[in-house]
């Protein structure tokens, strides 16, 4: 019995509705990095600019029938990708089913995302605390997954000056909140400096919900 992989996929509670689940990303890996080679080498990543004007650290892309864009008009979702004004492709079946099952183990039965975001952070990139409320849906809960190099990730409650718990997330790692933390603040510190035997110096994460 390989008492490790049990351990590693834990659940570890961090608000109610919402769960860390270190390493369940890691037997699919394999393919999901050649998914998302794939993807962004035909959809690469962009810098989107936030409503207020300034342009975010992370570069961003997307699959599913909604990508999350960001600019001037706000935050929000596009059925097409900003940069060539054409769909974004479909979620691939393993990430779909990586999403499903990483929520079920959280409590949240036949999750079926329409939109993965793909977050991009190099060394300095990071992400401050925010809500995600631009959905229709907050019955649905957010899947995380974490590839690359480490992050410390922010999890907070439902007012901005709530204390927020640091978690030590690494390649691999999944977050799934919903219920009662559906519309926690969260985000994430800058990245360090550092290579990854993957994704050379980069950290990558997939958000997945579902937007409409
Ligand atoms: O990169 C992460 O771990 C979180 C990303 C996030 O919160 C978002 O894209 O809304
Ligand atoms: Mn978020």
């Amino acid at each position: 019995m390989d008492l490790f992989a049990d351990q590693a996929h834990e659940a570890m509670p961090l608000a109610p509705g919402a769960c860390w689940l270190p390493g369940f990303a890691l037997p699919n890996m394999a393919a999901l990095w050649s998914c998302l080679q794939h993807h962004l080498s035909i959809y690469p990543a962009q810098q989107m600019m936030t409503p207020m004007g300034h342009l975010m650290s992370v570069n961003t892309s997307s699959m599913g029938t909604w990508g999350w864009v960001s600019g001037p008009q706000g935050y929000g979702y596009s059925a097409h990708n900003p940069a060539t004004q054409q769909p974004w492709p479909a979620i691939p079946a393993v990430i779909l089913q990586l999403a499903a099952n990483a929520a079920e183990k959280a409590g949240y039965l036949k999750f079926v995302p329409d939109s993965c975001l793909i977050n991009i952070y190099t060394p300095g990139s990071k992400m401050g605390l925010h809500q995600d409320k631009d959905e229709q849906d907050f019955s649905q809960p957010i899947v995380s997954v974490s590839i690359g190099l480490p992050a410390t990730f922010l999890f907070g409650g439902a007012q901005r000056g709530d204390k927020a718990v640091r978690i030590p997330l690494q390649h691999g790692d999944v977050v799934v909140w919903g219920g009662e933390s559906r519309r926690y603040y969260h985000g994430v510190a800058a990245i360090r400096p550092n290579q990854h035997p993957l994704t050379g110096n980069l950290r990558i994460n997939l958000t997945l919900r579902k937007a409409k």
